[in-house]
Formats: C-alpha cells, structure tokens, sequence
C-alpha cells in the first residue's frame, strides 16, 4: 500500500476519534511550580542533583534553553544556569496522579495508564456517542476538570487509533487539544517525520534516513521488503505496519493488563557497561513505580534489548513470588543485563514485569523496606540521585538529616516551605505554600531544631486554611525569587545571607 496525502481514512483504525490520549504538560516541574509560587514562569528543572544525576523533566521555560529529559544534569546546569534545580517528590506526583486518573476512570472503564501522567482511554467503551463533535466536547471538559482538581494542565489526542491519539497529544501541546479527524489521517502524518512512529527512536531515524527516508509518507513509500531490508524482520515489518496506520491495539484497562514495562531509546548506542548498568536500574524503578500506581505485583522481570545492528533480544526471570519492590526488581535486572553482551552498542534497553497479580505477598521485611523507601524518597542521598526515580529499600535510620532542594520542611515559628538550597552548615529555606504570594527566604543552621521535613501540601483547595503562618510577600530585598540558591554541580547548595 502506498500512503499519499490525499488517500483517506486508513485501515485498522476506528471510524470515529474515539481514543482519547492525555498526557500532562512538563509533569513534574509543573507541579513544582503550582506548589512553589516563586517558580512560576520560570526555569525549573526537576531531576537527579548529584554529580551522576540526569534530568527527568524540565518546565517550558527551561526546555528554551535546550534542557531536556534524560540529559545529564551537569550538562542542563551549563545550558541553564538559573534555572531552579529540584529533588523529585514522588509522594506527590503520586497523588496528582491518582487525581488524574480518577477522573480518566468517570469516562470509561478501559483506562489504559501508561506512566504517571499520561494514559489511553476508550471512549467509546464509556458509551460516549461516536461523533467528533461529543468527544471533542468530552475531552475539553476532562482538561478543565484536571485543571480544577490538579491546577494543572495536560493535552488531550484524539483519534481512530492509540496511535494516532498520542501523536495527536504530542501535537497540541502544550495545553491544547487536537482531534484528529477520521479521514485526514494519512494527509496529516504522511508529511511528520518518522520520528513520530513508536519505535523510530534516534538511531533508527538515522537508518532512515541513510536510505532517503525522513518522513511518514516515505516508510510507506519505501514498502514492507525494503524496511525489513534496512532494519530486520521484525522491527521493519513494526514500522511499516505502524507508519500505513495499521494500529488496531485495544485500549487494555491496567487490571487486566498482562504485563508493565517501559523503555528509552537512547540518542547514541551505548557502548560503556556502567552506563548500561545504570540505564537498566533507571528503567526498573521507573517500572516499578508504573507496577504500584496500578496496585500490582508481578512475578516475571523481562528485560530488552536492542543492540546497534537492530537485532533485539529478551531475557527474563521468574521470581518465587510477585513482587512489586523496586529493590528486587532492580536485581533481577541487573543479573539479567549481566548475561547480554552488550560491547558492541545497545540503541534500546527496556525493563518489564510480567505474570501479574492483584496483591503482593509481601513478607514483613519487604513492609518495612517499603516505608523506609518512603522515608528515602523524602531525603534522597546524592549518590542516589543519579538515578531520579530510585526509591530505594535501605532502611535510613541512621542518616543524618539532609536538606536537599525543593524537598518540604516546616519551621516551628514561619510554619511550611522548601529548601530552596543547603551547604557549608546552613540551609536556605523559602517560605511559601502553593496558595500563597510568593515567599521569602531564611536561613538556618543546618541542624537548626525548629526545623523539619514536612509533608507535600495539596496543590489546590486548602487556600482557606493554610497550616502555617500566612506567608510574607516577597519584597525587592529578596531579590531572589528568579534566582534561588542552587545547589552547586556537587549537589551541595550555596547560601543566601
Ligand atoms: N520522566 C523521567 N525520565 C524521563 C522521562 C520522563 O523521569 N526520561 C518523568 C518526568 C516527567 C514525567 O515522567 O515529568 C512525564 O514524562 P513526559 O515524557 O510526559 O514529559 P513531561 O510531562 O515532563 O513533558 P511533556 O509536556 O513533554 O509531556
Ligand atoms: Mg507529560
């Protein structure tokens, strides 16, 4: 089949854009803006502080400045000194999150989640009428309901096919909608590049594009034999399939989903083992946390990967039981990573568990690492921070209090803030909660008894009752709020007078 601009609707696809796609707009950092007055319109880059860290998300402010996920955080401190540079609250994605998908759940019972701010839903299961006009109307509604339940704001896709709906999302961000509608299809992804088709990731483009082809229309152009030809069998059929619209999966609500995994394509074949390493703790976590937002445990740990020649693999190993500890699935990873020889480069790597239950049986011990992995998430150690999703499973009894930016405190006397910075003894605190005025900063000693770790505040809807003393507008002497005290490459921050 050949794909041109002017052929209609295409097969494998619904005849009405009833697959919704949502996916937040910069997740994390948008949430730390809504929770920190004086980073909003700013740039604020959320991730991994210490020397090995790598970012997670950026806000738009800093994307202009080239900073993006996955990046090294040395190299975003480069691009964009000034930004704010801030510890993952997972608690409170987590609960964001569960918001989100709350109201997703009112419109369908097949809500497919894909990670924490982003999911499939089946509208057409959910009885909403199939016309472009309803689901349209639906979808404006649910990203004002975001917005009044989350305070903030996610792109909605609409579309004949999962496909579609995502590209449809990428498209309208941020803040927007878009729905595609049923027989413009091929007319509006025959001319996106390729890099639009899951699967194209940086080093398949490049495939691509060795041989002439840079855009949609082209992989189809190319044909079936040819793509199998440049990239193997089964990746080259994938794509052609994908790039002719032949994208038929059912939106699979989580609890009857099979199996969790996620993967990242990388932007240069990895070649260093440690890098390999660290990639596949990374990916574990982050499958972990998907395991968890779903209330699930899994008792086969898959790993994948795809090596420079597109040759791709999989390995796996069955647990005793399920599990859904980040601890035990990152070992099984790391063993399993171990028996891949991976020297000559690896294009992808990704991490699944599968063989899925509703419950973990968990033993006492595992309950206990679990909620110091709480305690962790709250006072992450730089070391750890390399890998930004680690929730780690040690117990920290015995660590010493560590103030790491953009993490809760609450000070006896000037009631709840953030670190906004910490190092040489003192700690910079900026007192300020999601309803407020921007803040003013303080500083203390580090060890200072007033002062604790607090809890994340609700990011809408407590502006009545505030838990601390109301926040004292920021004034010029401040002079601080685009700029705050940021930690240093070391993670370890400077200090405001
Ligand atoms: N994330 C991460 N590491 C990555 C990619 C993402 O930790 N390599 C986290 C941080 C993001 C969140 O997952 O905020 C959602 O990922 P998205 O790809 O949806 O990115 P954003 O929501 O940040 O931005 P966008 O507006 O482009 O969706
Ligand atoms: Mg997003």
């Amino acid at each position: 089949m050949r794909l041109s601009v002017v052929c209609g609707s295409i097969k494998g696809v619904r005849g009405a854009p009833t697959i919704l796609h949502l996916d937040m707009d910069a997740f994390y950092a948008s949430a730390e803006q809504a929770a920190k007055p004086s980073l909003r319109g700013k740039p604020v880059v959320v991730g991994g502080i210490g020397p090995r860290g790598v970012v997670a998300t950026a806000s738009y402010e800093a994307r202009v400045f080239g900073v993006r996920s996955a990046m090294a955080t040395a190299q975003a401190r480069r691009l964009c000194p000034n930004a704010a540079y801030l510890t993952p609250r997972f608690t409170l994605y987590r609960q964001v999150s569960e918001a989100v998908m709350e109201l997703l759940g009112r419109l369908s019972p097949l809500v497919e989640p894909l990670s924490l701010d982003e999911a499939f839903v089946d509208l057409e299961a959910g009885g909403v009428e199939p016309t472009s006009a309803a689901v349209r109307a639906v979808g404006e509604q649910l990203r004002r309901d975001i917005r009044a339940v989350t305070g903030l704001s996610g792109s909605v896709g609409l579309a004949g096919s999962k496909m579609l709906a995502k590209i449809a999302s990428e498209e309208a961000k941020p803040d927007g909608l878009l729905l595609i509608e049923p027989g413009t299809e091929s007319g509006l992804l025959g001319p996106m590049s390729a890099r639009v088709i899951p699967g194209v990731g940086p080093a398949t483009a490049e495939a691509l594009r060795r041989a002439g082809i840079t855009t949609v229309a082209e992989i189809g152009e190319a044909g079936e034999a040819e793509l199998v030809r440049l990239l193997g069998k089964a990746h080259g059929a994938g794509l052609y399939s994908m790039a002719t619209g032949h994208d038929d999966r059912p939106v699979v609500a989580e609890r009857d989903a099979k199996s969790v995994s996620v993967e990242d394509t990388f932007e240069e074949d990895l070649t260093d083992r440690t890098r390999v390493q660290l990639e596949i703790a990374r990916l574990a976590d982050r499958c972990v946390q998907r395991l968890r937002a779903a209330g699930r445990s899994g008792r086969t740990v898959v790993i994948k990967v795809r090596r420079y020649d597109f040759s791709t693999l999989t390995r796996s190993e069955t647990l005793r039981g399920p599990t859904d500890d980040p601890g035990v699935v990152r070992e099984a990873a790391a063993r399993l990573i171990e028996t891949v020889d991976t020297t000559a480069g690896v294009r992808l790597l990704g991490v699944g568990v599968t063989g899925l239950a509703d419950y973990t049986q968990e033993d006492l011990f595992a309950q206990a690492a679990n909620e110091a992995a709480e305690a962790l998430a709250r006072t992450p150690d730089p070391e750890d921070a390399a890998a930004p999703e680690a929730t780690g499973a040690e117990p920290v009894a015995e660590r010493p209090r560590r103030w790491f930016p953009g993490l809760d405190v609450r000070h006896r006397e000037y009631g709840t803030g953030w670190v906004q910075g910490s190092g040489v003894g003192r700690v910079t605190v900026r007192f300020e909660q999601p309803w407020s005025a921007p803040g003013r900063v303080r500083t203390f000693a580090v060890d200072d008894p007033a002062l604790e770790p607090g809890e994340p505040l609700p990011l809408v809807g407590a502006g009545d009752q505030p838990p601390g003393p109301p926040a004292e507008p920021s004034s010029p002497e401040d002079g601080e709020a685009g700029e705050p005290a940021l930690p240093g490459p070391s993670g370890v921050g400077s200090v405001s007078p």
